[in-house]
């Protein structure tokens, strides 16, 4: 493992006070323009950030001396997704610098939290998938790696979430509405992708026979780079996002035929490739800009890759040499046919030779098992927006089909028809992640169970054909965002008693679990608990106008909402409590706050039908004074990754209940493990390694496993018995079919209970109630001795360093990327 030095002195940008607060002073007056009188907190956090690019510039120069110097290998990330979150804190964590700014904005009458609470989130992602390539570019700089991200620069991420009534309400989100400090336009750089139009075959001057494609439009790729700061700022790499505009040519052709409306128009349609996110996770959008999208960011991403390899290079000998590619899910695959199409029909190599080199350069990672999540494309609408990619995409399935297939299984044509890239029906479909299998020479899952699971279950037939493809990289959480700068007592706490090297070698904080037993730390680190839980309390009451004690347990669900991850079993036991409590006014439980945030993909009724039923339980549980405040539930709107920061630290119960077999890996119950939380769940995902890590005794877990889950479908599941076989599960449900919740809408809340019995509960939520209620009465007791909560909650934040997205990092470099290690700076 590539080791950096953290001490402050060895940081290469250490400036003093003085000289930070002269900078900012001096970006507010030269490059903003106002003074210290008028400017509000918006022109300080702008100034601010101009101040800490002086230095973010300096080793991006330097990094790009370093690594172009020396004509390295690097990788190639490709993700349609990158959930950032805001900068400020993070560049000024990572150079070492953020005490030195602190102190500085201080005697400026600035507070450094107020002005990092101007940037708005940088929400180009959904969750766990953006957010894990987000940590991973902090990582590969951390490390020294020379890599670069490329993605879309949309224009909206994803949608603000706002509740009326207790209904989501989606409002576009405009993160760039007043400029982004952190981005660098590169118009030297742009790129040019063709769409549409037909292919011809033509005769070259040779004989020869070539595909030329004649596009029907052509559109501009205008990449903004968004420098990405290792910790230790050693290394500044980038991430490269591209915007589509129109091509300048296109326009003024029909601008000059007297066709300014349709010029208009056609900006307006290019324009739209990087207007929005799709806010969809873990279902397939098969629309065509959807599809345009993913091809746009992989046809620029790959001209910029090539042309900066033929600056160097004549020929394609190297390619593979010095280039990898992720391909980060399915979304990224069309960049196989597309290097293919680079290479043979505009660089002139032989079929054979391209495809040797595009099968060593790429490799996918598959984050889902789910169905609904594997990306298939239309043929027909295929054709249509990439005529030439689909006549690649037939050769190398004939190919496969012909040379590897049936030479494994002879004569056998189910075979071929099982493990065709095509898949044959009405529409025949283009299935992606089998042309990523094909065309990658690693694909990877996101956990161990998960990886075995697509060697099992997804590709089980691919998995016979070529075993050595298949490997596991359990995933990662940078250590910098999600403990030290996001928990910064706690992480006081761990500096005092390890040092402060943990933050690059997290491991180090097992010798914490030597103090689990220690009365005095104990106290120490739930005194820190507190203090962060009433920070969080103070941000409940600003966003919902509930008020909630920091004494009772803090019981978090935040991710995504999706069935599979199974917020409405989460609120079965909250209505479970409350009925029980109804009946029993002093029934002796534990106090709790269930916690909730999550965004609902805007089409997907079910999942916002159980915000709304939340938001409803939540209203009418909060006012119920007869349960004496033993319970309260909010669910915050607007979920994003700098609400995730204020409310990870504060958690005592992470819940992770998704049903077995679903959930990849989840990397949020990393971020809670590590910052004290302990874990109800199932065994499911990276769960059974945190369960590894920590101890089962200290974890809750629960509920069927992944085989239980498909023996339980596979013998036909009935949730109707559960429903009748315990009463109190059948009062809770038919409860829902009331207007209890929702006084004058009778049966608003019954979609979630039909959902349950009519809709035959595909994700098991009947089977595993009884089984979640005791785990969380093992909680409410484990709770009640404080001695023993403390003990388990420090052993949990103490021992998994394991799921540093350094590691993570590290073994994508040892099994796949074959990376060396060159820090700009040493
Ligand atoms: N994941 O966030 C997404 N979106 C998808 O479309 C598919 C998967 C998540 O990826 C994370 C990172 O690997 C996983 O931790 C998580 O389990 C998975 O749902």
């Amino acid at each position: 493992m590539v080791q950096v030095s953290t001490a402050a002195e060895d940081f290469p940008f250490y400036l003093d006070k003085e000289a930070f607060k002269q900078s900012v002073q001096r970006h507010l007056h030269t490059t903003y323009g106002t003074v210290e009188s008028k400017a509000n907190s918006l022109a300080w956090w702008k100034a601010t950030c101009s101040a800490i690019n002086e230095l973010v510039f300096e080793g991006l120069t330097e990094t790009h001396k370093k690594h172009s110097g020396i004509d390295t290998r690097a990788v190639h990330y490709l993700s349609l997704e990158f959930l950032m979150g805001r900068l400020t804190r993070n560049n000024l964590y990572n150079l070492g610098i953020f005490e030195t700014a602190r102190d500085a904005l201080t005697e400026l009458g600035q507070d450094i939290d107020t002005l990092c609470s101007e940037e708005p989130d940088m929400a180009l992602g959904n969750g766990g998938l953006g957010r894990l390539a987000a940590c991973f570019i902090d990582s590969l700089a951390t490390l020294g790696y020379p890599a670069i991200g490329y993605g879309i620069h949309y224009e909206h991420g994803l949608f603000r979430q706002e509740f009326r009534d207790g209904h989501q309400i989606e409002r576009p989100d405009s993160w760039r509405d007043y400029g982004n400090p952190w981005e660098i336009c590169r118009p030297e750089s742009i790129q040019k992708v063709p769409l549409y139009g037909y292919v011809e075959t033509e005769f070259g001057p040779n004989g020869k026979m070539r595909k030329v494609w004649h596009p029907g439009e052509m559109i501009r790729g205008v990449p903004w780079d968004i420098p990405v700061v290792g910790f230790g700022g050693h290394t500044v790499n980038i991430l490269r996002l591209w915007e589509s505009r129109a091509d300048d040519y296109f326009d003024w052709d029909v601008f000059n035929a007297g066709g300014y409306v349709d010029a208009q128009a056609e900006k307006a349609r290019a324009e739209a490739i990087s207007k929005v996110l799709y806010p969809n996770d873990e279902t397939l959008a098969g629309k065509e800009l959807r599809l345009t999208q993913q091809y746009f960011f992989c046809c620029c991403s790959l001209q910029d890759m090539l042309r900066r390899y033929k600056r160097r290079h004549d020929d394609f000998s190297h390619f593979a040499e010095q280039i990898v590619i992720q391909l980060n899910d399915t979304h990224p695959t069309i960049a196989i046919p597309e290097l293919m199409r680079q290479l043979v029909d505009l660089e002139g190599l032989k079929w054979e030779e391209a495809w040797a080199i595009s099968q060593q350069v790429f490799a996918y990672t598959n984050h889902t098992l789910l169905p609904e999540a594997l990306e298939k494309w239309d043929v027909v609408l295929f054709e249509h927006v990439l005529p030439r990619h689909l006549e690649i995409i037939y050769e190398i399935n004939h190919r496969f089909l012909d040379e590897v297939v049936a030479k494994k299984w002879p004569n056998d044509d189910q075979m071929k028809q099982r493990l065709s890239i095509i898949e044959e029906g009405n529409p025949r479909m283009v299935r992606m992640a089998y042309l990523g299998v094909v065309g990658c020479f690693k694909t990877n899952g996101v956990a161990y169970m998960h990886s075995e699971l697509i060697k099992k279950e997804l590709f089980p037939y691919f998995y016979e054909l070529w075993p050595e493809r298949f490997t596991n990289v359990t995933n990662g959480i940078t250590p910098r965002r999600w403990l030290k700068a996001c928990n910064p007592r706690l992480s006081a706490l761990f500096d005092e008693a390890v040092g402060t090297h943990w933050p690059t070698d997290l491991t180090l904080l097992r010798q914490v679990v030597a103090k689990a037993d220690d009365p005095k730390f104990q106290k120490r680190f739930m005194a820190i608990k507190h203090q962060n839980k009433q920070d969080l309390a103070k941000v409940i009451l600003q966003l919902t106008g509930v008020e909630v004690s920091a004494e009772a347990i803090f019981d978090i669900q935040i991710k995504r909402l999706h069935e599979y991850k199974r917020q409405h079993l989460n609120m079965l036991h909250i209505l479970t409590l409350y009925r029980r409590l109804l009946q029993d006014p002093d029934l002796d439980i534990q106090p709790r706050v269930f916690i909730f945030g999550a965004k609902a993909a805007p089409g997907y009724k079910l999942a916002k039908d159980i915000i709304f039923g939340i938001n409803k339980i939540g209203e009418r549980i909060n006012a119920d004074e007869r349960i004496k405040g033993k319970i309260k539930v909010v669910f915050l709107p607007n979920y994003r990754v700098s609400l995730a920061e204020q409310m990870i630290p504060a958690g005592d119960l992470s819940e992770q209940i998704s049903t077995a077999g679903k959930e990849a890996s989840g990397t949020g119950n990393m971020k809670f493990a590590l910052n004290g939380a302990l874990t109800i769940g199932t065994m499911d995902g990276a769960n059974v390694e945190i369960r590894e890590e920590v101890g089962d005794e200290n974890i809750f877990i629960f509920g069927l496993s992944a085989d239980e889950v498909s023996s339980k479908l596979k013998a036909g599941y009935n949730s109707r018995d559960y429903y009748y076989n315990n009463p109190e599960l059948k009062a809770i449900l038919d409860w829902l079919d009331s207007d209890y919740f929702t006084p004058n809408q009778p049966g608003a809340l019954a979609s979630i209970k039909r959902s349950l019995l009519d809709g035959g509960d595909p994700f098991l939520c009947l089977a595993d109630y009884e089984s979640y209620i005791c785990a969380q009465q093992a909680v409410d007791q484990a709770y009640r001795d404080k001695a023993r909560w403390a003990k388990m909650a420090i052993i949990n934040s103490a021992s998994v360093g394991k799921f540093n997205s350094d590691r993570s990092i590290q073994d994508y470099v040892d099994t796949i990327w074959k990376l060396k290690s060159y820090p700009a700076i040493e």
